[in-house]
């Protein structure tokens, strides 16, 4: 049986390719719910409520687990999707405890969209990891309409919107892609603020999948199947999973 993966959007799809180099072996479908892009706005029910209808989907297509490749969807619906269905479902959330373990005492900040930033389950993260470390939050919508939009190239566009990113940081010696769709630019980040570590969730949550599914795994397989709720964003998903590959 495959494994189902989602998004808002095509920000998953970095998370799509770690869980393929991660379970080579395994059938995926990828969700991308590009035409309700993006969710880090709206209100939490309407998130919960398209999160739901994509893994009753995934669920039809025979799914024996689901990863919530989205950390704002993670934040809006993990509980109740968990109570729903009863196959595994795997969240995202920003990787402040990597952060905090490689930068004990140094300035963090967290890359978000507003949603997971406000969401209880961040605060739960502060709580547990973030006490007594200044930790600046950083909302970037910006970020995710580039990859909707297919601007991944470096650009002077993308650079101004990286660098104010960057501003709004307040001097980081660390900075956690807490939103899945920041992955697509985390070489150019390197390359724009070398002294900056850049730090994702994507391996350790490919990781985790693999932990939870030992057992009920595949020895031959590998299909990769995109599905979107915007048919025009078929082509554009092969081809930011082609990036990652080169
Ligand atoms: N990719 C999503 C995340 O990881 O939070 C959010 C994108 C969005 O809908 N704004």
């Amino acid at each position: 049986d495959p494994i189902g993966l989602f998004d808002s959007g095509l920000g998953g799809i970095s998370v799509l390719h770690e869980v393929y180099k991660e379970l080579p072996a395994e059938d995926l479908v990828y969700f991308g719910d590009s035409a309700n892009n993006p969710y880090g706005t709206k209100d939490k029910d309407t998130i919960r409520d398209l999160s739901d209808a994509i893994c009753a989907q995934l669920v039809d297509a025979g799914c024996k687990a689901i990863v919530i490749a989205c950390n704002t969807a993670t934040s809006a619906a993990v509980p109740y999707l968990r109570a729903k269905y009863d196959i595994p479902i795997i969240g995202m959330e920003p990787a402040l405890k990597v952060a905090v373990d490689q930068h004990t005492n140094r300035r963090i900040a967290v890359w978000a969209t507003d949603l997971t930033l406000k969401e209880k389950k961040f605060q739960d993260l502060m709580d547990k990891w973030g006490k007594d470390i200044p930790v600046t939050r950083v909302p970037c919508p910006r970020l995710v309409e580039l990859v909707e939009q297919d601007r991944l190239d470096k650009t002077d566009t993308v650079d101004q919107v990286l660098q104010d990113c960057m501003t709004r940081s307040d001097h980081p010696d660390a900075v956690v892609l807490g939103c899945t769709h920041f992955v697509f630019y985390k070489d150019r980040l390197q390359q724009l603020f070398p002294n900056v570590t850049f730090i994702d969730g994507n391996r350790g949550t490919a990781r985790h999948l693999k932990d939870v599914l030992a057992g009920s795994l595949n020895d031959a397989g590998g299909k990769i199947e995109f599905r979107n709720s915007d048919p025009d964003k078929l082509d554009l998903s092969r081809k930011l999973y082609d990036r990652l590959e080169d």
